[in-house]
């Protein structure tokens, strides 16, 4: 338990949770007055605590509290945080050059992140990357690329999805509030189709399948679709799986048709569920993966690796942007891949699937809110429900990840209702660590 990881930068940070004063403590709370008066109230945060520093799983905060962090900055600090070899890559780039911008003076590392990037996304095809600075921008490069290659506009996209908050994206998000409520209008020609949601659903792979293709044919015309777009582990949208079979059933289709395939996997890629992506589990071999979150320690990064013919359409000086595939965040990258081949990090998801699946499963024997126990790897949720119902529990979910926080555990909440607890350790945590956080998770639901 007090197993100590020591990082080169921020010195040794104990693996440990401490709870030294109320939370927030006297810090947090004069950065929160000074917070309130300089940015804007529709930056919020889940958490009243300000971070100082952090190592592995922990996350220490200004006032020396030590938190057992499940959330990883929303499924970033994949491989942990101030992982010793990130940090020292990124800090001899910082030395070398900071900025050079690919358009003009291109470096090696933006190739080498490309090239990791074709070696470990799905498929043998040939394949190109282009690197961005985040999400929303991979799916909005994603998007620009497809139509261009099919010459066509329509986008489609799943209920429950989430692609960022861009205006292209805000459009491909699903839920209103707190996405979009107020910022429209949105860009045209994205069409929401019904997705696979076993738990709400009870439809099989193919026939939800079915139904989307059905749904997409008659509202759109496959003939019009430039792209679909899928996580094939939905994030915000409560880490819904999908039912098997159902995502090959998309792919399918979208190959007879002409439509590229394209999976978002920014928030469940880079190793967080025991895979290189996700859509290996599916058995899905995609036209184009997105990738950002995990992808740099942290580091502001993301990619659009597609096969070499469609990423080859747009025309020379077509793709760019001034930061995309920055030098520090692509040295901090090719660190992170190196980390997970070398340190076989691929074994860590199914190993901590192990440990808190079983133990949330065992807390669903116990606490009837809990409804299901759902994700792979370190991609896992349970949802919240009425009990004896179907019915999401919003309020119950608050009262859980507050009380959570309050006994130092970061825990995230997720989902279309709101009523989704998800769990986005690092690779990096121990057992032990989550053994415990399963304990204050026992107390919450105790004490609901
Ligand atoms: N696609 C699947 O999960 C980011 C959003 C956090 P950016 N999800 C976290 C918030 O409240 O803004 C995400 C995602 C999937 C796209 C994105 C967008 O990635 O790096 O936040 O732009």
């Amino acid at each position: 338990m007090t197993d100590i990881l020591t990082s080169p930068t921020v010195g040794p940070v104990t693996q440990e949770r401490r709870i030294v004063t109320a939370i927030p403590g006297p810090r947090s709370i004069a950065l929160q007055a000074r917070r309130a008066a300089a940015v804007p109230t529709g930056v919020s945060s889940a958490l009243p605590i300000f971070v100082e520093r952090a190592h592995g799983a922990i996350v220490v905060d200004v006032d020396g509290n030590q938190f057992i962090d499940l959330g990883s900055g929303i499924g970033v600090m994949t491989i942990g945080h101030t992982n010793p070899a990130v940090v020292a890559a990124a800090t001899a780039q910082l030395g070398a050059f900071t900025h050079a911008m690919v358009t003009i003076t291109p470096y090696e590392n933006y190739i080498r992140v490309a090239e990791l990037l074709a070696e470990h996304t799905p498929g043998d095809h040939a394949k190109k990357t282009m690197l961005i600075n985040s999400g929303a921008e991979a799916v909005e490069n994603a998007v620009k690329i497809a139509r261009n290659h099919t010459g066509r506009t329509g986008v489609a996209v799943l209920d429950h999805a989430y692609h960022g908050r861009t205006n292209l994206t805000m459009a491909m998000t699903f839920k209103a509030m707190p996405y979009k409520l107020g910022f429209g209008p949105f860009a045209s020609d994205i069409h929401h189709a019904p997705n696979s949601y076993p738990f709400h659903d009870g439809l099989n792979g193919a026939d939800a399948a079915a139904r989307t293709i059905s749904y997409l044919e008659k509202k759109v015309g496959a003939t019009d679709l430039a792209c679909l777009v899928v996580e094939p582990i939905q994030g915000e949208g409560g880490f819904v799986v999908p039912a098997e079979g159902y995502l090959p059933a998309l792919q399918t289709w979208c190959n007879a048709h002409g439509i590229v395939f394209i999976a978002d996997e920014i928030q469940s890629g880079m190793a967080r569920t025991g895979a290189w992506f996700a859509s290996e589990h599916f058995g899905i071999v995609p036209d184009m993966v997105l990738s950002a979150k995990g992808i740099a320690g942290g580091l502001p990064l993301a990619g659009v690796t597609g096969r070499a013919e469609i990423m080859d359409s747009p025309h020379a000086g077509g793709l760019g942007g001034t930061f995309g595939g920055n030098p520090v965040a692509a040295a901090a990258a090719v660190a992170v891949f190196d980390e997970i081949s070398t340190r076989g990090l691929l074994a860590e998801g199914p190993r901590i699937e192990g440990v808190l699946k079983t133990g949330l499963h065992e807390l669903q024997s116990r606490y009837d809110v809990i409804g299901d126990v759902r994700g792979i790897g370190a991609m896992l949720a349970i949802g919240l429900v009425v009990p004896g119902t179907h019915d999401p529990n919003a309020a119950a979910v608050s009262s859980v990840a507050a009380y959570a926080a309050q006994h130092g555990v970061i825990l995230l909440t997720a989902g279309t209702y709101g009523n989704v607890l998800r769990f986005l350790p690092s690779l990096a945590i121990s057992d032990e660590l989550l053994v415990e956080a399963l304990g204050v998770l026992d107390d919450a639901f105790a004490a609901l």
